[in-house]
């Protein structure tokens, strides 16, 4: 029942299951994990996909020779396994070039050289069959304020997904974006610091409709936000083209834990808006394991992603249908949604004869037993 099938679209990104385990302040506790071993292992345990940035298989100093034996090498390893590529992007923070930001940065020729980048990271994404592409603006930020105008950042980097776009339609390329957002790290601060600025960037472009969101509980988790709340936002709106899953404690660093392994109750709402609200994207784990593991315990990592989801799609299933907590919900008219449009109820219209304000004020809504319902049923009591 927990095991993991195609139709579940489970993926992780290279640099997840290949994380090393390297902090701030310690060395890497793992051997690197070859992208062709990665592909196996992540078939083995049942994931549908993989994703990379560019720099995941091909060394940024590579030549074309040796960049095209390796992704033949990929392509190899994925024809073998079935598993599917499902999401590029590209590394823009790594690389020292990029210590003062790749769109953002103040200087014109980096600017350049990180769309070139980027149109390199496309062509490769395109090659292996991704039609989703995330740009993670890791470095697009500051610690000096005053070395840049913010009002800057924003047009420079509208200005380059603007490119980007026209790219994609040149080439006739099958792809999206999906911008992430995260308040900070590794920058002190980073621009458009929550998945909701992203949204408002989105219909100032010159092609809303290639352009989307890629929110990660994560990030709005460190700047305090309620995870679900913007991801129900942004799959409402038609924006939601990527999700990165994982977990994290708020106020701290970013943990990228193991999915659902701290806040369960915030990750049974995420998964019941997901599931709910007929998201059919990738489930993309970005997560990695802890720094005490070998790579036995990555494998334990990467599967407990994926049984915990299942646990709470399973979880969804029995709330959608627990007689109690229905009754409750229909007794509070949870479901009702009226269409109330300007032509449909005129303002004097608006209030029914014999509603009545008092009463409803004091009226009980029973939300204490919904709540406790819900906690005994993720426990397993119920
Ligand atoms: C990096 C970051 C992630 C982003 C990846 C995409 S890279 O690991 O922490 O949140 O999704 O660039
Ligand atoms: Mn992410
Ligand atoms: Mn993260």
């Amino acid at each position: 029942m927990y095991t993991p099938k195609p139709e579940d679209r489970f993926t992780f990104g290279l640099w997840t299951v290949g994380n090393r385990g390297r902090d701030p302040f310690g060395l890497e506790t793992r051997p690197p994990l070859d992208p062709v071993d990665a592909v196996h292992m992540l078939a083995e345990i049942g994931a549908w996909g993989v994703n990379l940035h560019d720099n995941d298989l091909v060394p940024i100093d590579a030549t074309p020779a040796e960049r095209d034996a390796i992704v033949a090498r990929f392509k190899k390893a994925l024809a073998d396994t079935g598993l599917q590529f499902v999401m590029g992007t590209v590394n823009l923070f790594t690389d020292p070039v990029f210590k003062d930001g790749a769109f953002t940065s103040n200087v014109p020729e980096i600017r350049r050289y990180a769309l070139r980048k980027t149109i390199e990271a496309i062509d490769l994404c395109h090659e292996l069959g991704g039609k989703i592409f995330v740009l993670w603006g890791g470095r697009e930020g500051a610690e000096v304020n005053a070395a840049r105008n913010p009002m800057d950042a924003v047009k420079r980097f509208r200005e380059a997904v603007n490119y980007l776009c026209e790219y994609v339609l040149e080439q006739g390329y099958n792809i999206r974006f999906a911008l992430e957002a995260k308040p900070n790290e590794p920058r002190g601060d980073i621009y458009f610091p929550s998945t909701g600025a992203y949204l408002a960037l989105i219909p100032t472009l010159d092609h809303p409709e290639m352009v989307g969101v890629n929110p990660e509980f994560a990030h709005e988790t460190m700047a305090g936000l309620q995870f679900h709340h913007i991801v129900a936002q942004a799959l409402e709106m038609g924006k939601l083209f990527h999700i990165d899953l994982n977990d994290q404690k708020i106020g701290r660093f970013d943990q990228d834990l193991r999915f659902a392994s701290e806040n369960y109750k915030e990750s049974f709402f995420l998964v019941k808006v997901l599931e709910d609200g007929g998201y059919d994207g990738p489930r993309h784990f970005d997560a990695h394991a802890y720094r005490t593991e070998d790579l036995e315990g990555v494998k334990e990592f990467a599967k407990g992603c994926m049984r915990s989801y299942l646990i709470l799609k399973e979880k969804v299933r029995q709330f959608n249908e627990d007689p109690e907590i229905q009754q409750i919900l229909q007794e509070i008219r949870a479901n009702e949604h009226e269409v109330l449009t300007y032509n449909s109820v005129r303002p004097d219209e608006l209030v029914p004869p014999g509603f009545e304000r008092t009463a409803w004020g004091a009226k009980g809504y029973a939300y204490e037993r919904l709540d406790q319902l819900l906690f005994d049923l993720l426990m397993g009591v119920r």
